[in-house]
């Protein structure tokens, strides 16, 4: 029987290669609360990235939460709607008020240039996300965070590994968090990180995901439980002995995808900005008014052959009821970020999909680009 192919599958390494691993930690008995694997992939997480410090958590929205208490963040805080929903619902689990800005057309990250005008007296922070691993415009973002004394809270949750001029975009902002979930680039099953950039943050981002210990007697916040386990940091250690190769094979795969796809009219890939080091975290295409169907209709046909393409990320955060009244989610406010969830599916990618399913899917669309598969309403 034909198998689907989804959209993403983990980067698995060999079974065999993880037996050590669980071997150690039996042995030593040592399974949670900042034993040696999870220290030993923090230091070689930090050093990997090319960032100063690295707290690990045991998902990326738990690292969300933390940012914003971290931080002490209060009020509103200027965010995009097109992402992951657990971007903005970090904000609502904080008590903090998102403001939705536009999306850029060209990067499908919040528009730096209409930033200014959603400042309010209440605004405390800015939380971008780099959407598919694309940098965000970081240079105005910053700009205005230092003019208005606003703090920075990059979502990098798609960023593992991303640069910009040769330098991690992790080190932009006051803090960025990870995701190392199954589905990402980089996985610990779970998983996720704080990024900060001095050992005084570190430690107060280490007690609050603590429930605030400092030791066996003192609590000196009310922290929570975000602790990665032994587990998940021996797997991260594992993985991190695959990821180049992963990376390799990610960049081999798009490239292809680019080649296959080229002359199709009303379908275009994303376009990398000059001097950023790209992660090849997600294949997003626009699926223009030139093409012979909508976007829905290609996502349907795909999913009819068993290809599990996803429309993320469609329906946007702002169009979800615990959003959408507030003024800034109205759809005239988010014209651009409206355009790009009508219009963009992201295909399968991942290290180990096979070009012949490359073609397989290339070919559906060309098929479709020429003859589409469902009748034009006008000729039923
Ligand atoms: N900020 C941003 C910008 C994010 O994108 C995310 C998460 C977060 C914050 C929060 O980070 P975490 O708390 O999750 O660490 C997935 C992921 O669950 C989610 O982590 C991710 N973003 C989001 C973009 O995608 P779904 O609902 O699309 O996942 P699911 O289960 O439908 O998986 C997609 C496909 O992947 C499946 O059809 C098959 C394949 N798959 C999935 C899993 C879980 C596998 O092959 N194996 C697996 O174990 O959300």
């Amino acid at each position: 029987m034909e198998k689907n192919i989804f959209v993403t599958r983990p980067l698995l390494p060999p079974l065999k290669e993880f037996i050590p691993y669980l071997e150690n930690i039996w042995e030593s008995q040592h399974l949670t609360n900042g034993g040696p694997y999870h220290q030993q992939l923090e230091k070689d997480l930090a050093d990997y990235l090319g960032v100063e410090h690295l707290c690990l958590f045991s998902n990326g929205t738990l690292a969300l939460l933390t940012a914003f208490q971290v931080l002490g963040i209060t009020g509103e805080v200027i965010t995009t709607p097109y992402s992951f929903v657990a971007t903005a619902h970090s904000l609502l689990w904080n008590g903090l008020t998102p403001v939705f800005v536009d999306t850029d057309p060209d990067t499908f990250n919040l528009d730096a240039d209409k930033l200014e005008q959603a400042i309010t007296p209440a605004t405390t922070a800015i939380l971008p996300v780099h959407c598919y691993g694309i940098p965000c415009n970081t240079r105005k973002i910053e700009e205005l965070a230092d003019a208005y004394g606003l703090k920075v809270i990059y979502d990098a949750a798609h960023a593992f590994g991303v640069k910009q001029d040769g330098v991690s975009v992790l080190r932009q902002g006051d803090l960025s968090i990870l995701s190392f979930h199954a589905t990402k680039v980089f996985n610990t099953i779970e998983g996720g990180a704080i990024i900060c950039h001095d050992a005084k943050m570190k430690q107060r981002i280490d007690y609050l995901k603590n429930f605030g210990f400092v030791n066996e007697t003192t609590v000196v916040a009310a922290g929570i439980n975000g602790k990665m386990n032994e587990l998940q940091a021996a797997y991260g250690l594992l993985q991190l002995q695959h990821i180049d190769k992963a990376l390799d094979d990610r960049g081999r795969l798009c490239r292809h995808y680019n080649r296959l796809l080229a002359d199709i009219p009303g379908i275009s890939p994303i376009s990398v900005p000059d001097g950023v080091t790209w992660n090849y975290a997600y294949y997003p295409i626009i699926v223009s008014e030139d093409f012979a169907l909508t976007r829905d209709e290609l996502y349907e046909l795909l999913k009819g052959n068993r290809i599990m393409a996803r429309r993320y990320f469609y329906p946007l955060i702002s169009s979800f009821f615990m959003y959408k009244f507030a003024d800034s989610a109205k759809k005239e406010n988010l014209p651009v970020a409206h355009q790009l969830a009508d219009k963009v599916i992201c295909l399968p990618l991942y290290p180990g999909l096979e070009e012949e399913v490359q073609h397989k899917i290339a070919g559906l669309i060309q098929l479709a680009s020429v003859s589409p598969p469902f009748p034009a309403a006008s000729s039923l």
